[in-house]
């Protein structure tokens, strides 16, 4: 007999959907785009066939519908790293836990995971309103330290952590990677780089308002380390992905310049641009 997952551990609501994101396996599609914001959830839906499902809890707004004929969902998750725990442990659950008997499934299902977020840029020669691509991700949000077995090391994240110089926030970091054969569907976006995700969008991201960070040269030097852009969710989507056997990759629009001090004049174009853009190329 299987170990059966205590309630207070595997927490359902009344109707059997999971606590957090309220829907039932039959809720989701197994390819899902994944957006912060959930204002950009009908931003996407709007473009499906047709969308027969409608679900929210707190800031997680999912649609699941069809497009092109092939079933899909879109589904918000909020701002940070701490919001993608729960996205993904119960995304995960809704696939590979058989939730009325509480039991682990013995097959495994994999899903195909696309963040499609804003980010800001730190290499002074990436342009606003474009779209760039997440490669590499170092997280410094410490999430995945509090997950046993997970480890990931490349080339990228071993030349990072040697001259990674702040001593303080180094326990925190973890590395990541795109699903490479994923990437083939984003092969001709203008960027592809390396992605820093932070806990924060101030300090965490060199922002000093009233407040100082860390240190006045934060952005050149983590450009100077192979950093393209910063955001808040990559890290652990790739994360849980790798350790959960679930493929992800990140297009970001930049909206933020941050080594010139610039700001999209017009963002809410530029995401209709990057929505169309993933659209046509994650479904033929
Ligand atoms: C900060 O403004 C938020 O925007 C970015 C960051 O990752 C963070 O979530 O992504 P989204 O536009 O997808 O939310
Ligand atoms: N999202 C972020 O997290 N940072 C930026 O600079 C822009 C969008």
């Amino acid at each position: 007999m299987l170990n059966k997952l205590a309630a207070s551990e595997l927490v359902l609501n009344d109707d059997g959907s999971v606590y957090h994101l309220n829907l039932l396996p039959e809720d989701i599609a197994d390819k899902i785009i994944l957006v912060g914001d959930p204002d950009r959830v009908p931003k996407v839906s709007q473009y499906f066939d047709k969308v027969d499902i409608k679900k929210n809890k707190r800031e997680f707004y999912t649609h699941t519908g069809t497009l092109r004929g092939e079933r899909i969902s879109v589904m918000s998750t909020g701002i940070g790293t701490e919001n993608i725990d729960i996205v993904m442990n119960e995304l995960d659950a809704l696939v590979n836990i058989d939730l009325k008997n509480k039991e682990i499934k013995t097959e495994h299902k994999s899903l195909e995971l696309f963040r499609m977020g804003t980010c800001g840029s730190v290499n002074p020669d990436v342009q606003v309103d474009n779209m760039l691509v997440t490669q590499n991700v170092v997280g410094l949000d410490g999430l995945m330290h509090f997950y046993q077995d997970y480890q990931f090391e490349n080339e990228f994240s071993k030349s990072f952590l040697e001259k990674f110089p702040y001593d303080k926030i180094k326990p925190m970091l973890y590395f990541a990677d795109w699903a490479e054969d994923m990437a083939y569907y984003y092969k001709d976006a203008r960027y592809h780089g390396n992605t820093a995700t932070f806990p924060g969008f101030y300090a965490p991201q060199g922002r000093q308002l009233r407040l100082k960070s860390l240190d006045d040269k934060f952005l050149e030097t983590l450009n100077d380390l192979g950093i393209t852009n910063f955001e808040m969710e990559t890290s652990a989507i790739y994360a849980f992905s790798k350790l959960l056997g679930h493929k992800a990759i990140t297009v970001n629009n930049v909206i933020a310049n941050r080594r010139r001090g610039e700001f999209s004049s017009d963002h809410h174009a530029s995401e209709k641009n990057l929505i169309e853009w993933v659209l046509e190329r994650i479904i033929k």
